[in-house]
């Protein structure tokens, strides 16, 4: 009998050499490298006050929180929650918890008691760094009573809560961000050993399939994800001092947090920190402080493309717009670019668990070569990429779309608690797999055409449909339902739901709608309800997405 061959795989890999990865490093000591060196370089700049914090400043300061936090009980291994816009009190945190060993796992403020719940208990978080605005959000009875942990008749149970703002505001139960800071000693803290295995962030992501579940990134997971794009010879997104970031896309997704803040301190260069996206403040910022680098979303880029009131404003100083996290269509940067005409264009595409950048735009090298439009650039150094046939699980060669596969040492460790989950995404060989459908054309670069997982993406925000179905079904008068995507102008896509009524029940439209807007974040509202007799499944029970996708697509064209 002939030898079983193994079938051939096609790997795709960066054109720029490998480099030399420092992943034996804690992530606090790898982005805060350049500190000694540039100690009164800008690190952050807060729009919002004007205040700018210098590298030595900065490192102190997330060193002070990192001392507050030990204060508080955070030790190596624990969850650190944060609810918080962009701020520096965000940063400090972050790094703060990292220089314990502790991991942060941060939430969207505007998320609903409920929905922040969920996050915080799959996280095993015990302390959450908020706001006083958001407080009222964890008095909700699902959550602990808010309190010291002495207080608490001795079980420990109490949830510590600090919040950010002027100490004469804070909220009965909590404590001052600023205060404890204040009065922490960075030199008490311990020497704690961390391993390039250890985590330090846990986003939440739906991934695949299913409900959002715990993302876990290890030092020296993000460490080489941020090395595969400002460290080397020849950066694949060159960043250096004097480089201003614009941050203004929120820090508690994977692309503000790993190709905004962290990217950007490990090359030198200065975040400047929006709480939330206003026009007039952003260009106003971008003016102000000379933007160099600017991270956006489509979204984004169409609400200024649109916007007369940028000839107000000296933007000469951006040189890079990268977008990510949803497709950015050639029309609308061109309708941006004749406003913008020295920067440079490009796309990066990434994904939570991939760590999070799978290819970058090679124009923002720093020895630049060109993209196309509508490319999501090329795979990044020291990883493998591949493109499978979804159905087959076979390798495919270049121009032919399949579903994305990359394998390197940036990608996730697993889901938390979830070994299945990890199974089905990451396979036997570690090869992540995306869900996303895509080819690589034959100058290397990646193109993405469609998407086989179930994820709906609002402006880039995620929209898990298996969240919005347990929530449908729990109503008395629903039968079974199911959420799709729907293509939208504004926002990429919008979620909309298919409906089989209870046997007696006459329910509306609206009623539906409203019944799910009370319990979520409005980027998971539903847009349209259409009522079916039947939800169409697979043997095992499947939702047949694609055949709701077909009928939404004819229902457009009719
Ligand atoms: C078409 O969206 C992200 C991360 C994006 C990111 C990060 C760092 C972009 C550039 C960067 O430098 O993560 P998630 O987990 O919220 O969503 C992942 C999904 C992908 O699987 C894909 O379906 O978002 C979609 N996506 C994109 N789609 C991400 N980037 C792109 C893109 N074009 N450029």
């Amino acid at each position: 009998a002939p030898a079983a061959v193994a079938p051939e795989v096609t790997v795709f890999r960066s054109k720029l050499p490998d480099i030399e990865i420092p992943s034996h490093l804690p992530l606090h000591d790898y982005c805060f490298a350049r500190a000694a060196e540039l100690p009164d370089a800008p690190c952050l700049i807060a729009a919002a006050t004007g205040r700018t914090y210098t590298y030595a400043q900065t490192r102190l300061l997330c060193r002070r929180a990192a001392a507050s936090l030990r204060v508080l009980g955070v030790r190596q291994g624990d969850r650190v929650m944060i609810l918080l816009q962009n701020s520096v009190e965000f940063v400090l945190t972050f790094f703060g918890a990292s220089f314990l060993g502790a991991v942060t796992t941060a939430g969207n403020p505007f998320c609903t008691p409920q929905e922040i719940h969920k996050q915080f208990r799959a996280s095993g978080a015990r302390l959450i760094v908020t706001q006083s605005a958001y407080v009222d959000k964890l008095r909700h009875e699902a959550f602990p009573r808010i309190g010291a942990a002495s207080d608490d008749g001795g079980d420990g149970n109490a949830l510590t809560v600090v919040t950010i703002d002027d100490a004469a505001n804070t909220p009965e139960g909590c404590l001052a961000f600023w205060e404890l800071v204040a009065s922490a000693d960075e030199a008490t803290l311990p020497e704690v050993s961390i391993s390039p295995d250890d985590p330090v962030a846990l986003p939440f992501s739906s991934g695949t399939t299913g409900l959002p579940k715990g993302v876990v990134l290890t030092h020296g997971g993000q460490v080489s994800g941020v090395a595969q794009q400002v460290d080397g010879e020849n950066p694949n997104l060159y960043m250096r001092e004097g480089d201003v970031a614009l941050c203004v896309l929120p820090l508690f997704h994977i692309f503000s947090l790993n190709s905004v803040l962290l990217c950007a301190l490990r090359a030198g260069a200065a975040v400047m920190l929006m709480p939330r996206f206003e026009m007039g403040a952003m260009l106003e910022g971008i003016q102000r402080w000379r933007v160099t680098m600017a991270a956006v979303v489509p979204p984004l880029v169409l609400a200024l493309a649109k916007n007369p009131a940028l000839e107000k404003y000296d933007l000469s100083s951006i040189r890079i717009v990268l977008s990510g996290a949803a497709p950015l269509g050639k029309e609308l940067v061109d309708a941006l670019r004749a406003r913008v005409p020295q920067a440079i264009f490009g796309q990066g595409y990434g994904m939570t668990e991939a760590g999070p950048v799978l290819s970058m735009c090679p124009a923002f090298a720093r020895e630049p070569s060109p993209a196309k439009p509508g490319s999501c650039g090329t795979v990044v150094r020291n990883a493998e990429l591949k493109v499978v046939d979804p159905d087959t699980g076979l390798s495919l060669g270049r121009n032919l779309p399949g579903e994305i596969c990359i394998r390197g040492p940036q990608i996730m460790k697993g889901y938390l608690n979830d070994p299945e989950a990890t199974a089905r995404t990451i396979d036997v060989d570690g090869w992540l797999h995306t869900g996303d459908i895509g080819f690589v054309d034959d100058d290397d670069e990646v193109f993405i055409v469609d998407r086989v997982k179930e994820l709906i993406k609002f402006k880039g925000f995620q929209v898990p449909p298996a969240e919005l179905e347990a929530l449908l079904l729990a109503h008395p008068s629903i039968a079974d339902a199911a959420v799709v995507p729907q293509k939208n102008d504004a926002a990429g896509e919008v979620p909309v739901a298919f409906v089989v009524r209870a046997a007696d029940s006459d329910i509306a439209e609206d009623a539906i709608k409203e019944f799910v807007s009370k319990q979520v974040v409005f980027y998971k509202r539903l847009h349209k309800v259409y009522f079916t007799h039947s939800i169409p499944k697979s043997a095992s029970g499947k939702i047949l997405r694609r055949e709701l996708r077909a009928k939404l697509a004819a229902t457009e064209t009719a």
